[in-house]
């Protein structure tokens, strides 16, 4: 029997992040970002592992180029580090670090790769942290500078420019729970953190098409596919839509409407009066969207809590396994709210499989917003086995990653069947990579990095994805 078939122009790629891969921290004029800064001086990485080599694709940059080619993906998503193109944060460029990513784009082009570049992948330099981060206004501004000179430099060469990827991220694990860089526990200084990353959004996207006409833009979240515990509770249904107001329409309210969901001002008007929302501010959020990018990994269940909540930030409120993104600290004013394990099949970072969320997710987005939407992460950490094949070359028979992504392009073709605008996927990652808080133990690619001899191994997942991207069928 066939498998499912995808339109002609339905883009597939693969995706990374600057301080993923790229390694080289000290070489080129580079600078150090909140996240060098949080690697290597938090204690709260896993092993104490830093970015500092990571999988060497600044060294290694055209032999991943090749893979890509091999892979036959129509696009690469990537992301710039601000701090090795501007190392200040804001003044002159370094002409150093802009020609690294021009070679990239034009190797990339070369061999019929479109690049989606994103410009913010949590690496902040970490002299704009000093002044305040992202908190402060001016944080913002800069990045409305930095998004000018970067479509000034390279804009001939890029297809799609993400502004941001995840600010939820960014603004409540870095400034409220602390697991990822900088490590702030300050739930009002996170709140301003995600209205000044919407306002660098807003900024930057009108920077983008001012500098260069015609140019496409979008914005990558990480929306969270919501189930009350008990749907017939009302206070499970309550804790649902403080966590959907925290976690979902603080940024498309914004972003796609212009406007602060009422309840969201509400529920947190004990951490703070939102002064810093300026006249004007929504306006410059809600750009036109070429498409609106959506990282899709679980479902979150939630059910109201008992009300002993440690306060945000307190010792008592990160999981005991700190460094990890936790839902203790990060959800501000919602404390209480409890989430509820899932039963059932999950992955290597306890993140539970549910390949219908991502259809729901769509189509709700659709029917919500009406904006093309593109799925720019899925993907999935195993604790992946190396094998040795018949002619003595390494193996990697990563089944169930195989399965969970065939699972999820299923779930994505159900949304199209459903009549949702999307209009491509990126598999996340195309490499092994530093996964975060996690360090080096999490394990994300198609491709399996070696972390001493830092060799590219193809699991069973990229031959897998080859097949698919080269025949827009589902393979079996
Ligand atoms: S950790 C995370 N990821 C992974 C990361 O490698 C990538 O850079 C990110 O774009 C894979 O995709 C994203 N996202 C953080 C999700 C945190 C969820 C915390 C939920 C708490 C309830």
């Amino acid at each position: 029997m066939p498998g499912r078939t995808f339109p002609a122009g339905f883009v597939w790629g693969a995706a990374t992040a600057a301080y993923q891969i790229e390694g080289a921290a000290a070489e080129g004029g580079r600078t150090p970002s909140i996240w060098d800064t949080y690697a290597h001086h938090s204690g709260r990485v896993e092993n104490g592992d830093t970015g500092d080599v990571a999988v060497d694709h600044y060294h290694r940059w055209e032999e991943d180029v090749e893979h890509l080619a091999a892979l036959g993906v129509g696009a690469y998503r990537l992301s710039i580090s601000w701090s090795r193109v501007i190392p200040t944060g804001r003044g002159p460029l370094n002409p150093e670090g802009v020609a690294f990513y021009r070679r990239l784009l034009e190797a990339l082009r070369a061999r019929g790769i479109a690049p989606w570049v994103t410009l913010y992948h949590w690496d902040l330099p970490q002299e704009l942290e000093d002044a305040g981060g992202w908190p402060e206004r001016a944080t913002a501004e800069a990045f409305a500078d930095y998004a000018r000179a970067m479509a000034r430099e390279l804009g001939d060469l890029v297809e799609v420019w993400t502004t941001l990827n995840e600010p939820w991220c960014s603004a409540y694990l870095g400034y409220a729970s602390g697991v990822h860089a900088p490590g702030r526990s300050e739930p009002a200084a996170a709140l301003a953190a995600v209205h000044h990353l919407s306002l660098a959004h807003g900024l930057a996207a009108a920077a983008i098409r001012q500098e260069t006409p015609g140019a496409r833009v979008s914005v990558t979240l990480n929306l969270h596919v919501l189930r009350a515990a008990d749907p017939s509770s009302r206070a499970d249904r309550d804790a649902l839509r403080r966590i959907d107001a925290l976690g979902n329409r603080a940024f498309l309210e914004p972003m796609l409407r212009g406007r602060y969901p009422a309840d969201l001002l509400a529920d947190t008007r004990a951490i703070t009066d939102w002064a810093f929302v300026r006249d004007g501010d929504l306006e410059v959020i809600r750009q036109p969207l070429d498409a609106l990018g959506v990282n899709y990994y679980s479902t979150t269940t939630v059910r109201a809590g008992g009300g002993s909540a440690p306060a945000a930030g307190s010792a008592a409120s990160t999981a005991a396994d700190g460094h990890r993104p936790s839902a203790h600290g990060a959800w501000v004013g919602a404390e209480d709210v409890e989430f509820v394990p899932h039963e059932g099949p999950s992955t290597a970072m306890g993140w539970n499989i549910e390949p219908a969320g991502l259809t729901e997710l769509l189509t709700d987005l659709h029917r919500r917003y009406g904006v093309p939407l593109v799925v720019t992460e899925n993907g999935a950490a195993f604790d992946d086995e190396v094998t040795v094949g018949p002619d003595g070359a390494a193996r990697v028979h990563d089944e169930r990653r195989v399965r969970y992504l065939r699972d999820h392009v299923d779930a994505l073709g159900a949304a199209l069947d459903a009549g949702a605008d999307v209009r491509g996927y990126f598999a996340w990652s195309l490499l092994d990579n530093f996964e975060w808080g996690w360090g080096y133990t999490k394990r994300f690619g198609v491709i399996r990095v070696d972390y001493d001899t830092l060799e590219r191994i193809w699991k069973d997942s990229a031959h897998w994805y080859r097949r698919l991207v080269r025949t827009h069928a589902l393979p079996p």
